[in-house]
């Protein structure tokens, strides 16, 4: 029987990406995100193409009524879930605090820090239960620096780095792995979505530099995932090349 994965947000960027890799590598799937055309896509393309099952759900993960309601009563198959990658979330804007746009810092808050709360408090008894399961929380060196600008973002992704330490914490005595997964700059749609659809704007972290890619981060969150029962990585930070930590980037000059 293949081992189940739940990734939020897998519509796009890193979550699909970990949902192809995964699917290769002997998991069944539970996809999730706001964009039902997109899950349903995905599955048809990985059960033509990979041995595995899709269950995609379509939900907001700010909404908690609709979280409960999807993920609160699974088809009895797809209840043992062994692996839950919260990956869904995003920054919108960037700008000074003191500028800032509230509805902003809402979504930011409701998305990276709430949307996590509530899978999490769904998904995690049945791990506790069964006395087995993997939590990858995708957090950010944006959760680890603060830059300039990045304010409320970078607190939402400390706030998941202090979740995912907890969390570790609170497991660890039911065989419950918890890792965080730390990118930096990754060319996903993460840009486009911060700066609300301006291609111009989106491209801009990424000039002179060759950014991470979404199946870079797959393959380490399959790495983590592949390590014996016994060994757990608990947190792991990865750049471009050209990125020293959250806001030095080295950027090679247009001759
Ligand atoms: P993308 O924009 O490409 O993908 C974001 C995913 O999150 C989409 O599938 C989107 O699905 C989902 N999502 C966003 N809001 C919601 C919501 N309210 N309810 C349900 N799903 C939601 O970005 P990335 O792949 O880059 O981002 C994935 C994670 O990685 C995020 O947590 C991000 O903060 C983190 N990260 C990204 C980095 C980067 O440079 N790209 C670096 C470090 C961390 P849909 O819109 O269909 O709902
Ligand atoms: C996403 C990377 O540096 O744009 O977490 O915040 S960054």
């Amino acid at each position: 029987m293949n081992r189940i994965a739940l990734i939020t947000g897998a519509t796009a960027g890193i979550g699909e990406a970990t949902a192809r890799l995964l699917g290769k590598n002997g998991y069944d799937l539970i996809i999730t995100g706001r964009r039902k055309e997109r899950l349903d896509r995905l599955k048809n393309e990985l059960e033509e193409k990979t041995p595995t099952k899709v269950l995609p759900l379509t939900f907001d993960v700010r909404r908690r009524d609709e979280a409960e309601k999807a993920l609160g009563s699974l088809p009895e198959k797809w209840q043992a879930i062994d692996v839950l990658v919260n990956n869904a979330g995003l920054a919108a804007g960037l700008s000074k605090l003191h500028e800032g746009d509230i509805d902003d810092w809402e979504q930011m808050i409701d998305t990276n820090v709430k949307g996590l709360l509530y899978v999490s408090r769904i998904i995690l008894p049945g791990m506790v239960e069964r006395r087995r399961g993997h939590v990858i929380n995708i957090s950010s060196t944006a959760g680890k620096e603060v830059y300039a600008n990045g304010n409320v973002y970078c607190a939402t992704k400390f706030a998941v780095d202090a979740l995912n330490k907890a969390m570790r914490l609170e497991l660890v005595d039911y065989g419950v792995k918890v890792t965080s997964v730390n990118p930096g700059f990754t060319e996903t749609e993460f840009s486009l979505v911060r700066f609300k659809g301006d291609k111009e704007k989106a491209k801009q972290p990424y000039v002179g530099m060759e950014p991470l890619h979404a199946e870079d981060i797959a393959e380490v969150i399959l790495f983590v995932l592949s390590r014996p029962d016994h060994v757990n990585i608990n947190e792991i930070i990865v750049t471009p090349k050209a990125q020293a930590n959250a806001f030095y980037i080295h950027r090679e000059k247009e001759e």
